[in-house]
This record gives structure tokens, sequence and C-alpha cells, in this order.
């Protein structure tokens, strides 16, 4: 059976994955009407690479932009071909295959975009605004919320995220792992704080304290502006 290309997108989920793209404003190449008419691309670093000296170093940050981002550009490019071709083929058994490939690249591409644009030179301090409510509704205080948001990162087994997501439909936010890009994910819920805790994150610097790191993220480098404008979007 030979497909369209708009046929085998929806049957692909990947209709669902570029509208997630467009939805989290880094480049679902067509608007998130569900084609890919291009490939993704490596969004550009928000700040200079030495910009988050001396928390996050530009040696780190080269490395974690330019080689691992893109790899997951790449891998998810990648899967997108080899998602078409096969269901083109009619081989449904090669077309899961590609689809794990595409759900741990597309989450990687998804979850390092916001990663970097949810750090800022001199970041740090807590949330103001509706952004602020919301945790201490959520979670008691902005101190509670810290301590429930370092310990879930810090204990992510192997490599993975630790995550504070909203709810679109009842605004309710949550602190969630993920392990590698795609796991332990709840649908629906919409990633505004995302922490890498991969080791190409952060062992260059501080080798195996990952609690160094995470403590670091929040002290030095979380851009509470950035997540506070995404739950506002995530709220419309
Ligand atoms: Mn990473």
């Amino acid at each position: 059976m030979k497909l369209d290309r708009r046929e085998f997108l929806r049957l692909a989920g990947l209709g669902a994955l570029t509208s997630s793209l467009a939805r989290l404003g880094f480049g679902a190449p067509d608007g998130g009407k569900g084609e890919c008419k291009m490939a993704h691309e490596l969004p550009p670093l928000p700040y200079a690479y030495d910009a988050l000296e001396p928390h996050y170093d530009e040696a780190t940050l080269r490395l974690h932009h330019d080689k691992h981002h893109q790899a997951y550009v790449n891998g998810l490019n990648a899967a997108e071909e080899q998602v078409q071709k096969m269901l083109s083929a009619g081989d449904f058994a090669g077309a899961k295959a590609a689809c794990k490939a595409l759900a741990f690249h597309g989450s990687g591409h998804i979850l390092h975009s916001i990663f970097w644009t949810n750090m800022k030179p001199g970041g740090g301090g807590e949330p103001t605004g509706e952004l602020a409510k919301a945790i201490a509704k959520q979670f008691g205080n902005f101190a509670a919320f810290r301590k429930l948001f370092l310990a879930t990162t810090n204990a992510v087994e192997g490599s993975g995220w630790g995550i504070l997501a909203v709810c679109p439909t009842t605004h309710t936010l949550a602190v969630l792992q993920a392990e590698k890009h795609e796991n332990l994910t709840i649908w629906g819920d919409e990633p505004l704080l995302a922490l890498d805790v991969w080791e190409h994150a952060y062992y260059l610097k501080y080798q195996n304290k990952r609690p160094e790191w995470t403590q670091a993220f929040m002290d030095h480098l979380v851009n509470w502006d950035d997540v506070a404008q995404r739950y506002a979007a995530a709220k419309k």
C-alpha cells in the first residue's frame, strides 16, 4: 500500500511532533500543520558560549550545544525520513523501529531547545507574578518546590532530566523525571523548565557531583522570565 505524505505523517505521529515543536516555539518546519517541508535545525544559543561562566563552562556548553544537540537534530531528521520510507514501503515493523528513534531524538531536540532558553547569565533567584503564585499554590512555597525539584532531578537513574511541567487543561504544575529524553512522559503535560542531568551536561566541570551542577543551575543560571513566559503561553 502506498501512502501519500500526509497519510503516513499522520500514521507515524509526525504531525503531533511537529505541532508540539511549533507550540513550544522552535522550529516546526511548517508552523505545525503536520507536514515536514524542511529539516529541523539546531537553534542558536541566546547568549555567547562563555556567558554562563563560571557556573556553566564554555567547553561543556560548546560540546553540549554544537555536538550533542546537533546529533539529536540530525537523528530526528534521519528518523523522520526513515519512518516515511518504511511506511511508503509498507514495512510497519521497520516503521516501528524508526518511530523509537524518532521519539528519542525528537524529545532530545525539544528538551534541549527549552533548556538553553531556561538559562541566562546572572540567573537564579525566584520567579514572580503568576508563575510564583502557581508554584506556591501547588507546592506550598518556593523553597518547598526548589527542594522537590532538586531531589527529583538528582535522583534520575542514569541519563535524563528534571522537569517542571504544566497540564494544559487544569493548569496544574508537576515536577517530573524523564529517563533518557522520552521515557516517563505524561501525555499532554508541557515542559516549562528542563534541567539536563545526562553526564554530557556537566561531567567536564562537575565530574560525579551531580548535585553541585543542579544547585549551580538553580542558584546562578535559571531564567525564571523564560519559564514564566512558557507558563503564560501554555495557559492560553
Ligand atoms: Mn544534553
